[in-house]
């Protein structure tokens, strides 16, 4: 069975369908589903963004649409830039920048200081009209200085004690086993699950 994943980032897809791989599920991506359209994300947690997303792409779909609104929340900055991230420093400024614009904002802060999360809802919308919203959340300190490769946009800054490393240097299947969106994937196949079966 379709899902179409209301979402343009490809950093986002590539976690997603790993994540579910083990499921009779094909996720496919706006693009591939041939939609090409601008949402405008106006609300004002990451649970309602993620369900304008879903339910603007239901318009013009005929099948399970979902969709992901997540972000960086810095408690040193009021949990900034959060729904804002992917805006934050300006829509086309590279990660390069907003990292470093990031890491400046806490200039001298210590470590204690520096605690940080990432946050995911998620939001699926049935043909029915029904729709199952999950959350997760992973908690992490804001380093110093980029490291590492993988992962995406603040992966490089955002340092995970329990693993010494920042989530842009663990391997996908690490990453996706304790990220805000592995968690609120997994939740979402349960809630899917029960719904189906219910
Ligand atoms: P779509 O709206 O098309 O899904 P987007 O990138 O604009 O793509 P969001 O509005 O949800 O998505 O913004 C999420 C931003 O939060 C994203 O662009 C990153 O900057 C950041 N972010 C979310 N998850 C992340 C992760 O796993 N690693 C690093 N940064 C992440």
């Amino acid at each position: 069975e379709k899902i179409i994943f209301a979402t343009k980032n490809r950093g986002k897809i590539k976690e997603i369908n790993m994540i579910m791989e083990d499921t009779n599920y094909e996720v496919i991506s706006m693009e591939d589903a041939g939609i090409n359209i601008d949402i405008v994300e106006d609300g004002s947690t990451f649970l309602e963004n993620a369900i304008i997303k879903a339910k603007e792409v239901m318009k013009i779909a005929e099948c399970i649409v979902m969709a992901d609104d997540s972000g960086l929340e810095v408690d040193y900055l009021d949990k900034a830039p959060g729904i804002y991230s992917a805006r934050f420093g300006g829509e086309n400024t590279s990660y390069r920048i907003k990292n470093k614009m990031i890491i400046d904002k806490l200039e001298g802060v210590e470590e204690k200081d520096r605690t940080a999360r990432f946050v995911c809802a998620i939001a699926a919308v049935f043909p029915d009209g029904e729709i199952l919203t999950t959350r997760g959340t992973v908690e992490g300190i804001i380093l110093h200085e980029e490291r590492g490769n993988n992962g995406f946009g603040y992966d490089p800054i955002f340092y995970v004690p329990e693993y010494s490393c920042t989530t842009a240097e663990m391997d996908n299947e690490v990453k996706n086993k304790i990220s805000h969106r592995g968690k609120a994937l997994r939740s979402m196949k349960a809630k899917m699950k029960s719904y189906r079966n219910g």
